[in-house]
């Protein structure tokens, strides 16, 4: 990639806004906060293009062990592009911006890694994009403590029908429950726990536009509703961790085989600190 290219980038991440007190409030209060335009609209069409350039317009997975070749896709409901940046430069620089890490640290309150990204496309529900129950993500994340996030910015227009999350509100201060992500028993969160429903309000029906945003507290029970329109949902994904957290050795195939110790921040190129 040219310099020339690479500075178009570095100008166009600063596009990224950043983010207000009140939204920061309202993230520590519930969990969650939407950023209305949180992308502009240059960013938007350019990772949906890359998306689609890569996943095909009838979007299907990208091989991890192959990102040239695409793949059915492993879990049906949705269709993923895992760790993009790795294979991007041009979303690499979005993805590892400091616009980007700021808003992280902003609303974590410490200093942030950054963990992963993802194109993440809900299919419509005639072709098995149902539902993805509720579920908090932090118990399938090998981190000592609390405070990882995804910042997921719609790039199209993202009503409730075509499967904007809802969230439980305040919930990241209510504990963990489990590992309810990819259960097969189709037995949620919620099942188990039913009383969250009566303790914690559920977040209205959230309408995005292409580059608005929500960002979640791993620790937050939230869900999605099926995609019943007849076009793909197309999301890209950001996670981030707090620089400080220690790698605890549960499974997930963001870390496997990268040869992280136990006990020790997890010091590898894929993982590096974002300094704002
Ligand atoms: O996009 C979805 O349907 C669910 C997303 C989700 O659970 C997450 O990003 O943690």
């Amino acid at each position: 990639m040219s310099s020339d290219c690479v500075s178009e980038i570095r100008d166009i991440a600063r596009e990224i806004r950043d983010v207000t007190q009140d939204e920061i409030e309202h993230y520590k209060k519930n969990g969650w906060v939407k950023l209305e335009k949180l992308f502009a609209p240059e960013i938007v069409e350019k990772l949906l293009q890359r998306a689609k350039e890569r996943m095909g317009q009838d979007p299907l997975s990208v091989s991890r062990a192959d990102p040239g070749s695409r793949v059915s896709d492993a879990f049906k409901w949705y269709s993923r592009w895992d760790s993009c940046s790795y294979h991007d430069e041009w979303i690499c620089a979005v993805s590892h911006s400091r616009e980007l890490a700021r808003i992280a640290t902003r609303l974590m309150g410490v200093s942030v890694r950054f963990y992963f990204d993802q194109m993440f496309v809900k299919v419509p529900a005639t072709k098995m994009g149902t539902e993805t129950p509720w579920h908090q993500d932090l118990p399938h994340h090998p981190f000592d403590r609390h405070g990882a996030l995804g910042i997921w910015a719609a790039l199209v227009d993202c009503p409730p029908e075509k499967g904007a999350m809802r969230f439980l509100n305040g919930t990241h201060r209510a504990g963990l429950f489990g590992r309810f992500s990819n259960r097969t028993d189709g037995v949620s969160l919620i099942d188990e726990n039913p009383w969250l429903l009566d303790q914690y309000e559920i977040s209205p029906p959230l309408d995005l536009r292409p580059g608005d945003a929500t960002v979640h507290d791993f620790a937050v029970v939230h869900c999605a509703p099926a995609n019943t329109t007849d076009s793909p949902r197309w999301v890209y994904l950001t996670q981030w961790a707090p620089a400080g957290a220690l790698y605890t050795g549960a499974p997930n195939h963001r870390t496997v085989n990268l040869g992280l110790e136990i006990d020790k921040p997890l010091l590898h190129e894929r993982f590096p600190v974002i300094a704002v």
